[in-house]
């Protein structure tokens, strides 16, 4: 490995955006003030009787460090945010039964209490399924190992777990005085998850599941309201609200009596390793917001906002380690223009004529074919808001509209103040671009002292964990670790070799991980990896063998376990199938052979964003003094030819003790 050498420290440049922004707000908020009362009708959410517009975007405490807390919110209030959403991590806060952890990145109530020190609003997705390509949906690894549970089901262990659970968080939160009712600045808590992708699924009684869930989740009396995602319908007063990318165009909402929420509207797309950059426009992102609330939508997330990093092994299959790194704010903490800034001007806009808004009495009219107008208007007092709006792609047009004609962009919507002027149209963008640039810091890179550590590659009799056939790899390594060795030997008899003419005996493997590097006698024989798309992969490769023991060492390796779908309580990993083809007797089958195990421990021994440019390290995880900063992967490159991801770490600006673990290129 030459690679030390051309691991490269670079210093992030900041958009001048930024001046100051690293100072903290003094909280504005009175933290003893009396609790205030959340409700809802068709229209609206309503805080103390009055209607509100809610302007969210989703920032995950763990996916950030705490010192970068301040900052985020600072960014997202000036941006127009008065509300921030976040996740509730149960595997990262509950790794072992009954053992917790809410520090670091995650003190829970530490962020909560943040957000409302800026006088921002939250809402809590407990979940506590969560998927949002964080490991494993969020479900610990342990409960995997209950007898007869069936995740998100109507089933008795998995229900028992998921109370104690909620109600463990929902006291944490109540203690602590954070819910709006109590003071606190939490308006909206939500149970389960994006239940409509995986009802269908189940054989056993989702809708019976998800009654008992809404029931549960009210029976803790937080006092403001509980919300289900993703559905179009929610149990008693539960607001169901809609998760996508353009919600005023696909929401069907089928409870009358409650408002129209879009709790996750993407900003871009997260990102797999492997994936070339997801791009979704501003122009894009603003055009639907108005179109959600020209149609009376009163409360936009935005997924994410910030999206940080999946530290150490947090992300789910395949996820990149930086997280939406193309949302409005990066991943380094810096508004990214033009999205941040075109979606800020969006919010002041609206909030400006919010009283017409909220108040003002709704009508339509068709100005065309995928041409409309919706109206707000309050005419005692003379207020009028209108958002005139093309449907069309690829076709700008000009539309008649009480009496003035008005030229609207395709796939655009112009907000008319006094229903006259123009003040905003999601496609007239007066942000300025800007680019990210990255230089070397030289400084950094000179005098660092660079270790390397050896993993003695394992053979049969060394191991201790045997079985006839290779083992499930997760069971094996209950996710403490991205890796598993299998081992196994054989013996091959003269009559076996030589091979026939001078074909070299092929090396098949079934692999349903994410990747792996095969030895043969202790030598190298080469690699393999799926992708998030395909599920499990095959490995073939001609190999050296000889005459009497052969040693296969398998190193397998995971790249973060599943977030979604109804089966994963039997999610699987590891080798499935495993031969030798080309002998002169044939297929030796190795699969029934006797096959020894290793676990492979990930343990290490050891305000400018400063990141690290792995490029020429493969694959492996980056450590900083001893805490794991996520797995990188820079020898998978896109259809584009590049790496997902090339520079981790953006965070310390004196980073001296860095070590990474790369296991050779995959
Ligand atoms: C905060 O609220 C409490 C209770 O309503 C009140 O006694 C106190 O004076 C307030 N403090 C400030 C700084 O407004
Ligand atoms: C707006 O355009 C999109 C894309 O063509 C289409 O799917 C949607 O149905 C249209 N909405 C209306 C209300 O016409
Ligand atoms: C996991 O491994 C243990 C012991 O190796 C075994 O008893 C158990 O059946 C395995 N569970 C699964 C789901 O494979
Ligand atoms: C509900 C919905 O619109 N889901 C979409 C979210 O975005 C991804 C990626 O663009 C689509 O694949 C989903 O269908």
């Amino acid at each position: 490995m030459t690679a030390a050498a051309a691991l490269v420290l670079a210093v992030a440049v900041a958009a001048a955006l930024l001046a100051g922004a690293a100072e903290a707000s003094r909280p504005k908020w009175n933290l003893t003030k009396k609790g205030t009362t959340v409700t809802y009708d068709k229209y609206s959410l309503m805080i103390d009787g009055r209607r509100e517009l809610f302007f969210s975007g989703a920032i995950h405490y763990p996916r950030s460090p705490p010192q970068m807390w301040p900052r985020l919110l600072k960014i997202a209030k000036e941006g127009g945010l008065n509300t921030i959403e976040t996740y509730v991590f149960w595997n990262a806060h509950e790794p072992e039964p009954a053992q917790f952890n809410f520090e670091g990145r995650n003190d829970m109530i530490k962020f909560l209490k943040l957000i409302q020190s800026f006088g921002m609003y939250a809402i809590v997705r407990i979940g506590p399924f969560i998927q949002g390509e964080w490991n494993h949906g969020a479900l610990p690894y342990w409960l995997r190992e209950i007898p007869h549970i069936i995740f998100r089901a109507n089933n008795e262990p998995y229900k028992r777990e998921m109370e104690k659970f909620v109600k463990f968080i929902v006291q944490m939160l109540k203690d602590e005085n954070m819910f709006a009712s109590q003071g606190g600045h939490v308006i909206l808590a939500q149970i389960e998850n994006e239940y409509g992708n995986i009802k269908k699924d189940h054989i056993t009684e989702g809708d019976k599941y998800l009654e008992w869930a809404g029931e549960m989740a009210l029976s803790t009396n937080i006092g403001v309201p509980w919300i289900m995602c993703k559905q179009s319908t929610a149990p008693g007063v539960v607001i169901p609200t809609c998760n996508g990318r353009h919600c005023g165009d696909t929401w069907v909402m089928k409870d009358e009596n409650k408002p129209h929420l879009w709790t996750e509207n993407w900003t871009a797309q997260f990102r797999a390793f492997g994936n070339d950059l997801a791009q979704r426009s501003a122009e894009d992102i603003a055009y639907s917001v108005l179109r959600f609330f020209a149609k009376g939508g009163t409360l936009v997330n935005y997924y994410m906002y910030y999206g940080g990093t999946n530290f150490g092994r947090t992300g789910a299959s395949y996820v990149l380690t930086g997280y939406y790194d193309e949302g409005p704010v990066d991943e380094y903490g810096m508004p990214k223009a033009p999205k941040y800034g075109h979606l800020r001007d969006l919010h002041n806009v609206i909030k400006s004529y919010s009283r017409a808004f909220l108040e003002g009495k709704q009508s339509f009219e068709l100005l065309g074919q995928g041409y409309e107008a919706r109206n707000f208007e309050i005419p005692e007092e003379k207020l009028c808001l209108a958002f005139i709006s093309n449907n069309n792609t690829g076709e700008d047009g000009t539309v008649n509209f009480r009496g003035d004609k008005y030229y609207i962009p395709s796939r655009s919507v112009s907000i008319l103040a006094d229903c006259k002027h123009v003040v905003y149209n999601t496609k007239r963008v007066f942000v300025q671009h800007s680019e990210r640039s990255f230089h070397k810091a030289d400084k950094a890179t000179k005098n660092n002292v660079w270790e390397m550590f050896s993993e003695v590659i394992p053979r049969y009799k060394q191991t201790n964990i045997r079985n006839k056939e290779p083992l499930e790899q997760y069971n094996q390594t209950k996710d403490q670790s991205d890796y598993l060795w299998y081992t196994t030997s054989f013996r091959l008899e003269a009559d076996d070799l030589p091979i026939r003419g001078d074909i070299r005996p092929v090396l098949a493997v079934k692999s349903s991980s994410h990747a792996l590097v095969a030895f043969v006698n202790d030598a190298f024989a080469g690699n393999g990896h799926g992708t998030k798309k395909e599920k499990g992969f095959t490995f073939d490769r001609p190999i050296n063998l000889r005459l009497g023991v052969n040693h296969l060492a398998l190193l397998s390796s995971s790249m973060g376990m599943k977030d979604s779908g109804g089966e994963l309580v039997e999610l699987k990993g590891g080798i499935q199938d495993c031969t030798i083809q080309g002998l002169n007797t044939g297929t030796l089958d190795l699969q029934v052979n006797g096959w020894g195990h290793k676990r492979y421990f990930d343990e290490p021994d050891g305000d400018d964003p400063v990141v690290l440019d792995m490029t020429s390290m493969c694959k492996g995880m980056i450590f900083v003094n001893g805490e794991g900063m996520g797995r990188y992967w820079t020898s998978f490159i896109t259809p584009g030819k590049v790496a997902s991801q090339a520079v981790y770490v953006p965070y310390s600006t004196a980073i001296f003790e860095i070590q990474e673990q790369p296991i050779g290129c995959i």
